[in-house]
C-alpha cells in the first residue's frame, strides 16, 4: 500500500547547510512560530524514511536522534504507514471514553504483555510523555492516598506544570515559568563520573543518602512514589551503578512506596532491552513509556500492576485525544516491527559499534571524559582535557560540524557538555559507521 519509494540510506550534499531554500524558509518560520522554541538543526525536512532526512534542497541527512529517540523502529517505517492509511480511511476518531474502539485495547494487551512482571497488569493510553507521567503521578497518588513523589538530580520528566517540577534542570525548562507543583522531593543521583566520594560503594552510598533523606525530611509513610528514568535521558544519558535501580525498588516496596520507571525515552528496544529495567531485572509497579510506542505518532502509555490502575474511580482518568485510533494503529505496526525484525538484538548490535567508536575516539582525544550508554542510547561527556571540567564550546562545535557534514546529532546534560547518539534501530552498519568518521572529524577539527 506505501506509495512513495523509500529514500536510499546514505548521506548526501547538494548544497551547505543550511542551502537556500530552507535559510528562505527557516525565516518564515522565524516570522510565524513562537520564540520560545528551540532547533536543533537549521533545515526544513521534505521527507524521511528509516535513518535518511531529506531536506527541501535536496541535502540526505543521516539522523542519530530519532526525533529524540521516537522512530526507533526507523522514520516512515512500512508496517506503520500501512496500518495508519487502514485506519485513516476506517475512521479518524471516536474519543475511546465515548465509544470504544479495537486498537486501543490491544495496544494495552500488547503493554500489559511487554513490561516486566508477570503479574497481572492493565494500561491507560495518553498523548506525550508528559502526559503519561502526570497520569502515573495521579494514579500513585490516588492509590497510595499519600502526598509525596521523590525524583532525582538531573531528571527529566516533562513541560507541563507538574511535570516541571519533577524536572530538575532550570534553563531552559522552569525559568521564569513558576510557581510549580508542590509535594516533589529531589535526592542525589549516583551519577559517577561526577560522584565526590568512593567509586568502590556508589551504590551503597547514594542509597543511604536518598534513604536517609527520605526517612527523615518526608517520612517514608508519605511517600507515594520513587519516580526515575532507568538511564537519565535529557539528563545527560546517566547510567546508574549496578544494583543501585533493583535496590531502590526494593526499599520502595518495603516501605509501601510506588517504584514508577520513566521509560519514555528508554524503551521500545532503545537500550537491547524491550525497557532498560530489565537489564537488572527490575519490575516496577507502573511503567511509562511514549515517544517510541507509536512509530512518530503521538502516544503515550501508563502501565501497572492492575490493583493500582484500577483504584482510581470511574472517569477519574481519560482525555480527548488518548489512545487516538491512528496513533494506535502505529503503535501496534510499530511493535510488530520490532519483534518482527528483532530490534532488540539490533540496539545490541548498534551499541557494539556505537560504544566501539565512541572509546576509540575517546583515547584519540581527551576533550571527551567519559562514554557511557547502553545499547543505542550512548554519549560522550566533553570536558576540558584532563578535568572534569563541562566544555560546553566543544559539544556546540561537534555538533555544528556534523550538521554541516549531513549527520544530525543531539546534545543533552545537566552541564550543557553532552553529544548523545539515538539512531533509528533499523540504522544500516555502513551508514552508522559513515556517521561516526563524521563524529572522528568534528573531534579532531577542535
Ligand atoms: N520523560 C524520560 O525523555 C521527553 C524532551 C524534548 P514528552 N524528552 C525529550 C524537549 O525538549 O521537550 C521525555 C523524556 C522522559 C518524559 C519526557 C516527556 O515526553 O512526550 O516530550 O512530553
Amino acid at each position: 500500500m506505501t506509495t512513495l519509494t523509500n529514500l536510499t540510506q546514505e548521506r548526501r550534499l547538494v548544497t551547505a547547510i543550511p542551502g537556500p531554500k530552507s535559510i528562505e524558509a527557516l525565516q518564515r518560520r522565524s516570522e510565524a512560530t513562537s520564540g520560545g522554541l528551540g532547533i536543533a538543526i537549521p533545515v526544513i525536512i521534505e521527507r524521511a524514511s528509516d535513518a535518511i532526512l531529506l531536506d527541501i534542497d535536496g541535502n540526505q541527512i543521516i539522523d542519530l536522534g530519532s526525533g529524540i529517540g521516537v522512530v526507533n523502529v526507523g522514520n516512515s517505517a512500512s508496517r506503520v504507514v500501512d496500518r495508519v492509511i487502514e485506519q485513516v480511511q476506517a475512521f479518524t476518531h471516536t474519543c475511546f471514553t465515548v465509544a470504544p474502539y479495537m486498537n486501543y485495547i490491544e495496544v494495552c494487551e500488547k503493554l500489559n504483555k511487554l513490561t516486566p512482571g508477570t503479574h497481572k497488569k492493565k494500561s491507560l493510553l495518553v498523548n506525550s510523555g508528559a502526559e503519561a507521567v502526570e497520569n502515573a503521578v495521579k494514579i500513585a497518588r490516588h492509590f497510595t492516598k499519600r502526598p509525596a513523589i521523590v525524583v532525582f538530580e538531573h531528571s527529566y520528566h516533562g513541560r507541563t506544570n507538574l511535570t516541571m517540577a519533577l524536572t530538575a534542570k532550570n534553563m531552559p525548562y522552569k525559568e521564569g515559568f513558576g510557581p510549580f507543583a508542590p509535594e516533589v522531593y529531589r535526592v542525589p543521583m549516583p551519577y559517577s563520573f561526577h560522584w565526590v566520594g568512593n567509586q568502590a560503594t556508589i551504590t551503597e552510598d547514594a542509597i543511604e543518602m536518598i534513604t536517609h533523606k527520605i526517612d527523615k525530611e518526608i517520612g517514608a509513610h508519605n511517600v507515594a512514589a520513587i519516580l526515575i528514568e532507568p538511564i537519565q535521558g535529557e539528563g545527560g544519558f546517566i547510567v546508574p551503578p549496578k544494583g543501585f535501580l533493583p535496590a531502590l525498588s526494593k526499599y520502595a516496596t518495603d516501605n509501601g512506596i510506588l517504584f514508577i520507571a520513566d521509560e519514555v525515552q528508554t524503551g521500545f528496544a532503545r537500550t537491547g532491552h524491550m525497557f532498560a529495567v530489565e537489564n537488572e531485572n527490575v519490575v516496577p509497579d507502573i511503567l511509562v513509556t511514549a515517544k517510541g510506542i507509536a512509530g512518530g505518532l503521538p502516544l503515550a502509555g501508563i502501565t501497572g500492576r492492575a490493583d493500582v490502575m484500577d483504584s482510581v474511580h470511574t472517569s477519574g482518568l481519560g482525555g480527548t485525544f488518548g489512545g487516538n485510533p491512528l496513533a494506535c494503529a502505529a503503535a501496534l505496526g510499530a511493535i510488530e516491527t520490532i519483534e518482527a525484525e528483532n530490534l532488540v538484538a539490533r540496539a545490541q548490535h548498534i551499541g557494539q559499534i556505537l560504544g566501539d567508536s565512541l572509546r576509540a575516539l575517546a583515547k584519540k582525544y581527551p576533550v571527551i571524559g567519559e562514554v557511557r550508554g547502553r545499547g543505542a542510547m550512548q554519549a560522550v561527556e566533553l570536558v576540558e582535557a584532563g578535568t572534569k571540567n563541562p566544555n560546553t564550546a566543544a559539544m556546540n562545535a561537534v555538533v555544528k560540524y556534523c550538521q554541516s557534514k549531513g549527520v544530525l546529532v543531539l546534545t543533552a546534560g545537566t552541564y550543557s557538555n553532552v553529544v548523545r547518539f539515538l539512531p533509528p534501530l533499523v540504522i544500516s552498519d555502513e551508514l552508522l559507521l559513515d556517521a561516526m568518521s563524521v563524529l572522528d572529524a568534528a573531534f579532531a577539527s577542535l
